[in-house]
């Protein structure tokens, strides 16, 4: 009983994703889902993205948290509209609540609408929320064997982001465990290693979302 409730609202979950999806194709956005564990760096990440991004592209973001508005708050301050969705106790984002708030952003001159979705490397995976890109962030703190160990959210991941590679010393973090367990779980997964604190690496992550984005506003003018 429990598992045909399960796949009843997972069904109708990808109907409103597959709404979702048509709307951004039509308007030509590019829609982005950031995920990972709590603390990894999404914000961090986003706002260090933004900075690079605002200038060139139309960017706004959606915040998933369980509580507070926080992150929306940050992505504020760098300039970019945010609006923040409270799950109140709810460990994913789904596709009706970013319907829901789809009417507080100007799909027309939108380039770029990136959700950051409440840090869980479980029930995110699970809810398709009509998005081009799914990027999962690990960070070198959180041991190397959650890839692994939470086998969905990598093996549907467009890319990966490795955080926090300014922190590589000072853990037991192996880039080689890395590999090889990507190899089995989802080969030749796109993967980025930077540091959202100091920049380094940032380069090659702006420059592939950067071109992500253009051959999708591309595809609009066509
Ligand atoms: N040393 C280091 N710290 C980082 C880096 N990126 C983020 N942090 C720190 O990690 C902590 C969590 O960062 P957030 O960006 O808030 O993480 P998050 O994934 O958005 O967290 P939730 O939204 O709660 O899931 C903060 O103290 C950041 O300053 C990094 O590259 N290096
Ligand atoms: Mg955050």
């Amino acid at each position: 009983m429990q598992i045909q409730l399960g796949q009843h609202l997972l069904g109708s979950n990808q109907k409103v994703a597959a709404e979702i999806r048509r709307l951004m194709d039509e308007k030509g956005v590019f829609l982005l889902n950031l995920m990972s564990s709590p603390g990894a760096g999404k914000t961090t990440l986003l706002e260090k993205t933004l900075a690079a991004l605002r200038d060139q592209l139309q960017v706004a973001v959606i915040e998933g948290d369980i509580a507070t508005t926080r992150d929306a708050d940050r992505i504020a301050r760098q300039g970019v509209r945010a609006v923040q969705i409270n799950t109140h106790g709810a460990c994913h984002l789904d596709g009706a609540m970013i319907q829901g708030v789809l009417p507080a952003f100007d799909l027309d001159t939108l380039d770029l609408l990136i959700i950051e979705n409440v840090g869980n490397l479980v029930c995110p995976a699970e809810f398709d929320l009509g998005a081009d890109a799914s990027v999962v962030v690990l960070s070198t703190t959180e041991g190397v064997d959650k890839v692994v160990k939470y086998p969905l959210m990598f093996r549907e991941a467009t890319a990966l982001v490795l955080n926090k590679i300014d922190l590589l010393p000072f853990t037991d973090f192996s880039l080689d465990e890395l590999a090889a367990d990507l190899a089995q779980v989802h080969p030749g997964l796109c993967r980025f290693d930077l540091s959202a604190r100091t920049g380094e690496g940032m380069e090659a992550w702006v420059a592939w979302l950067m071109a992500q984005v253009q051959a999708k506003r591309g595809r609009r003018a066509l």
